[in-house]
């Protein structure tokens, strides 16, 4: 069951200078940064608020490491903004078997690993109205070193 906005994933060029635009214009603080090589982004987690199934809601902010990575692919088309959304849930795999076989192209075998050790996958935009979308289920506390 997917129970919240677990991020909103946004493409800048450059990440330092976005964390600085978020800082000074809403008050948000980086909770979180790191490479993500197999996805090609350098980012920043920037979490909003806490919400009720123990988890929590972001901004993801993702600059490319490399111009044939997804993110920088489509800001070479698009320019910065909005990239995807995300859905969070504990069961992953059971919601993107799901999601499967309702006819939805889910791009990944099996969950890969996103930001802070979660377990993600995505959905393709072209069966979701435009809209690429993700499916995280966070890591367990404790699970990941960072937080
Ligand atoms: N939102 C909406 N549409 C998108 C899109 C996006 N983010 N990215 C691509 N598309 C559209 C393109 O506009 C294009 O449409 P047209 O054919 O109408 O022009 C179509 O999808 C195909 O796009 P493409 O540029 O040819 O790119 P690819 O098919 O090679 O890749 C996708 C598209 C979705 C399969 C790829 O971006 C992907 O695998 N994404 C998942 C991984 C990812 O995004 N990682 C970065 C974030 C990591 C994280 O969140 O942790
Ligand atoms: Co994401």
């Amino acid at each position: 069951m997917l129970t919240r906005i677990d991020h909103i994933g946004i493409a800048c060029r450059d990440l330092d200078k976005t964390v600085e635009f978020y800082r000074a214009t809403y008050g948000f603080e980086v909770f979180h940064t790191e490479v993500n090589e197999e996805q090609g982004v350098r980012e920043a987690m920037l979490k909003i608020n806490d919400t009720g199934d123990g988890g929590a809601s972001y901004l993801q902010l993702l600059e490319p490491t490399r111009p044939d990575s997804a993110v920088g692919k489509w800001m070479e088309k698009n320019g910065e903004g909005v990239h995807h959304i995300a859905f969070g849930t504990a069961d992953v795999d059971g919601d993107s078997e799901d999601i499967r076989a309702k006819g939805i192209r889910v791009l990944y075998e099996q969950p890969r690993i996103g930001s802070m050790g979660s377990r993600i996958t995505f959905l393709h935009p072209k069966d979701c109205g435009g809209v690429l979308t993700e499916l995280v289920t966070a890591a367990e506390p404790g699970e990941h070193g960072e937080h």
